[in-house]
């Protein structure tokens, strides 16, 4: 068995949770946020079986687009310079999905 943990756009969050439904993999959904831009994004927990692993990857990919996102005040670590200068939307370019599948150990329910 192995744990997915799957950090998508809200806006992909709800279409993603019914396609776990629709093929009974079964998910938490955890609000997020986003170190960098520090903006909500969603988080699935997804515990499944070794066998359904790619079916699971299959549906994340299919159901998150990647998308620009403008940030009116961008962060620090933009090297973006302001001085004297009204600031200005940026462009960033956040990713459809980034998914971690780590090991589980030992998996009970009570
Ligand atoms: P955020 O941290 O809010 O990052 C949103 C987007 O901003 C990122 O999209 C990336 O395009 C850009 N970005 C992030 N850090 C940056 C930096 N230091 N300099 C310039 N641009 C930067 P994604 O890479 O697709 O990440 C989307 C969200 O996935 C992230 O939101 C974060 O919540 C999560 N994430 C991404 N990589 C992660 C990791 N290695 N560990 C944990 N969470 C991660």
């Amino acid at each position: 068995m192995k744990l997915v943990l799957a950090i998508v756009q809200d806006k992909d969050s709800n279409r993603l949770a019914n396609e776990f439904i629709e093929a009974n993999i079964r998910a938490t959904k955890l609000s997020s946020t986003g170190g960098f831009l520090k903006a909500g994004n969603s988080t699935f927990i997804i515990g499944v079986e070794d066998e359904r692993v790619e079916k699971t990857l299959g549906l994340i990919k299919k159901t998150c687009q990647s998308r620009k996102q403008y940030v009116s005040t961008p962060p620090m670590t933009l090297n973006v310079s302001l001085e004297g200068q009204v600031p200005y939307p940026v462009e960033v370019e956040v990713g459809g999905a980034t998914v971690f599948v780590l090991p589980i150990e030992k998996f009970q329910q009570y």
